[in-house]
Formats: structure tokens, sequence, C-alpha cells
């Protein structure tokens, strides 16, 4: 019998994990579980990683920096070529959200499990993003959905009919890059010019927007899933707001006293914007939530870091979906079928001086994890694992999940204190202080809450 297009669309059984750390291996599992056969990659530094031993086939592909490795798209395409990987699964970072990666992957005849690359590019100009949210509806910060014009009487206009302050935000950035508020008009050019520099030199693009700066907002975004056949759901929401320098620390779903009336029409309006422009996998509509109203501010076409906590209260397995709407089927999941239950929080555990911040790389001499109902750790590490310096410090994520907002507070100070991670310095004992304070236990803290607490802590 002659197969269905949608039996044969992006068909494979075999998938390049473009990626490390605790993210490869929930990939890796994610594969497994629906009888997929996986290739690992690593880097010089990475060859001892533990899901190395796991996967179907395991590469070397360069030296030990990200740029000669997990960066390089040619490596990385002839490992999938060897390995007779049909697909690549990027993760978070590296190459998760380069148009120009997801577009060779299709060109070499493989899947690249992640929106198409014309999505990508048009999510990855700031510009362009806000013009196709504005234009589906998405409620967007006050400000123009085009970049500023070099006039600078022009440029002052749009200052005024805005209000100060502002926030000049560069198209090419993102993720707090390239960015500059505003106070009042005689700092006006000196921002935009200043920004321009910056653009250019970081982005390669001089093209900036101006929006209205929100003093005091949290940051709470909403997860996404569509497929290829004109469906898509939303998974409910996350508040992301305790963060420093741009680094989420802890998260949470739901996001803490957001009436479902309030999101319910926000959700809605981002999967009309997934259907309008064509959205296909997983995506995460970025907030800025001030005063009871929704700004959006950013789209991320990859698979996220705190993707777990929408796990535990949505019941879905995330990355399984994401697998399954690559390979072509159709969404087995209408928003009707979505319930999110309970509460769940994610600590991000980073190898990481608790001073300075700054990484701490060495040998993992004792590990204890915590265990027990409602209690996940995503990690790659063990006893005698070596931390290296040339990444990112995460090391673990504690996940939790409880009826209520204040029995998952409980549950993650318990899971907290089983964890010990002994031979290199954590966050560890930063994370069991936030999780006794006060103010975040009320919920409701916003975006500039961990560096104030921070502060306040360092001078006592
Ligand atoms: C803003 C803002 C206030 N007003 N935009 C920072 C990361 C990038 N995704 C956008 N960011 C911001 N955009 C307007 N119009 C404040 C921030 C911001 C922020 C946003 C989310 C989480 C943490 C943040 C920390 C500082 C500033």
């Amino acid at each position: 019998m002659p197969e269905t297009l949608e039996q044969s669309a992006g068909r494979f059984d075999t998938v390049l994990i473009a990626n490390r750390g605790e993210i490869a291996v929930r990939i890796q599992r994610a594969c497994r579980e629906l009888g997929l056969k996986t290739v690992a990659i690593c880097s010089e530094a990475d060859r001892q990683a533990p899901y190395g031993k796991t996967a179907d086939s395991f590469l070397c592909i360069g030296p030990s920096t990200a740029a000669k490795s997990y960066l390089n798209q040619d490596a990385i395409l002839l490992a999938a070529r060897l390995a007779g990987a049909g697909a690549i699964h990027p993760g978070y970072g590296f190459l998760s959200e380069n148009a120009a990666f997801a577009d060779a992957v299709e060109k070499a005849g493989l899947v690249f499990i992640g929106p198409t690359a014309s999505s990508i590019a048009i999510m990855g100009d700031k510009i362009s993003a806000k013009r196709a949210m504005m234009a589906a509806g998405v409620p967007c910060v006050p400000g123009p959905d085009t970049a500023l014009p070099d006039d600078p009487a022009t440029i002052e206009r749009i200052a005024l009919e805005i209000g100060y302050p502002v926030i000049i935000k560069a198209a090419g950035g993102g993720g707090g890059r390239g960015m500059r508020v505003v106070p009042k008009a005689d700092v006006l050019h000196e921002a935009i010019a200043l920004t321009r520099e910056e653009a250019r030199k970081a982005f390669g693009s001089r093209s900036l927007y101006m929006e209205k700066f929100l003093e005091h907002p949290r940051h709470i975004e909403i997860q996404v899933i569509c497929d290829d056949h004109g469906n898509a759901v939303w998974l409910g929401h996350r508040d992301c707001s305790m963060q420093r320098r741009h680094q989420k620390v802890v998260e949470e779903a739901p996001a803490p006293g957001i009436a479902p009336d309030i999101i319910q029409p926000v959700g809605l309006a981002c999967v009309q914007a997934c259907l309008q422009i064509g959205y296909r996998g997983v995506g995460t509509f970025e907030f800025l939530y001030e005063d009871g109203a929704f700004y959006f501010i950013e789209m991320n076409t990859r698979l996220q870091v705190e993707h777990p906590v929408t796990e535990m209260t949505s019941g879905v397995d995330i990355v399984q979906a994401q697998i399954r709407v690559a390979q072509g089927h159709v969404l087995d999941l209408s928003q009707g079928d979505v319930a999110c239950e309970g509460h769940s929080f994610e600590c991000r555990i980073n190898a990481e001086d608790p001073e300075s911040f700054l990484p701490s790389a060495g040998v993992v001499t004792h590990l204890a994890l915590p265990a027990g109902p409602g209690i996940r750790v995503d990690t790659h590490i063990h006893a005698g694992y070596k931390v290296s310096p040339y990444y990112d410090s995460l090391i673990a994520k504690l996940i939790v999940h409880a009826p209520t907002r204040a029995e998952a507070m409980a549950r993650m100070r318990e899971a907290l204190a089983g964890t010990e991670v002994e031979g290199i310095s954590t966050n560890i004992p930063f994370l069991r202080a936030l999780f006794e304070d006060g103010a975040f236990a009320q919920g409701e803290t916003d975006i500039h809450y961990l560096e104030q607490w921070l502060k306040l802590r360092r001078a006592a």
C-alpha cells in the first residue's frame, strides 16, 4: 500500500543530538522512549560524558572550544552523515536559533528538529518579530514595529509619542544584549549613537527600535507547540522573573497570582499568531507583565532550559512532542486536553563561586541528589565528573511539583536540603536562602528583585 504524505514526511529513525550536558541527556531519553536511535557528539573536553556511553553512536567532533565543536556546523553535518542520522536536535544555546544552520541541515536532506529557518530568522530579528506579533493581535510594548530612522527630529518625535522613559534595543539583540534605557530627552541621541555602534559590532546590523521602558515588570512566558498541519496549543505560562544579569535562576509554573481569565486571551493570541505565521515546533512567547497587562517582547524558537516546569504542570512531554511534530505527525493534543495542574519550581544548580559568580571548574568529589514524590533532577553529572571551564556553568536542574505553590516551595526546600555537591563551588547555599525569603514566598516579585536581594545580602 502506498504511504500517505503524513507517513513519509520527515521520517527518521536516528537523531543526532547537537548539544552537551543535561539537555543532551534529556533529549536522548525522549528519543529512546520514542524508539529512535541516538547519536551523541562531544568536544575533546566532554569525551568522558556519561551520555556518550548510552547513545547508539558517539563521535568526538572537535576541540574543547565551542566554536570548534558544538558551533562547528560542517563537523556536525559530517557526524550526522557518518552515523546515519536522519535528524538533528539542536537543544538550547549553540546552534538552536541559527537560521543558516537549520537551512543547512534541511539542504543536507536531514530534518532540523525545530521551526523552519524562515521562522527562526523572523524571530531572530526583534523588529520583524514584533511586526508579526502586532499583525497577529498579540499585545506588544508601546512603540513602532519599524527600525528607527537616522533623522534626529523624527527620533525625538517617536520618543515623545511613546513618553519617557524609553528603551533603545538592537534588532539583532535579544536576551538582554544590545539595549539601553533613556530616562529623558537630553540623553536620547547619545544613547542611540552608543547602542548603534554596539549593535554594529556585536550583531553586524545597526538596526535599532524604541519602546516604552517598563520599570517594574515581571517576566512571564507562554509555551506553545505546533504541528505542520495547522494545529497549535499553548501549555500554560511560567514566571521567570527570578534572574541575575539575564540568567534565570529559578522558574515556576504557573506564574503566581495571574487569574485564568486575564492570561487566557494572551495564550489564545499566541496560538493565533503561530497559525498565522505557519509556526512549527515548540516556541516560547516572552512577555513583560506590569499593572495587570501583558506586553510581548521576544519569541524564542527553541526548547528552553525551563521546559520541565511546564512538563510537570501540563503532563505533556515537550521534548517527545517536539520530535513527533518534526517527524510530520499530527499533534496528538488539542487545547481542550490541556489542563495544567498544581505548581512547579525549577532551580538551576550552577558550578560557580558564591561571591563572584565566576564558573567553578573541577572534579565533583561527592554527589547526593534528592528523590521522592514530585521531585525530578535533570543532570549529566555524577561523583567523579569533571566540570570543565569551557561551557555554561549549569550542572543540574532541580524540579519539584506539588498541588499548591506553598507545598511546592516546601518540597523545593526539602530537595535543596537533600542536594550535596562537593569538590566544586555551587549556588546551592544561595538557592536555599532564596527559598526562605518572605517576599518570594508571597509571589509577584519583579525582574529586579533578585539583584536587589543579592545587594542587600552582600551588605548584611
Ligand atoms: C524591556 C524591559 C523594560 N521595558 N523592555 C531584557 C531581556 C530582553 N529579553 C528584554 N529585556 C527587557 N526588556 C521594555 N520595553 C526590561 C527588560 C529587562 C528584563 C526582562 C526580562 C527579564 C529580566 C530583565 C532584566 C532587566 C531588563
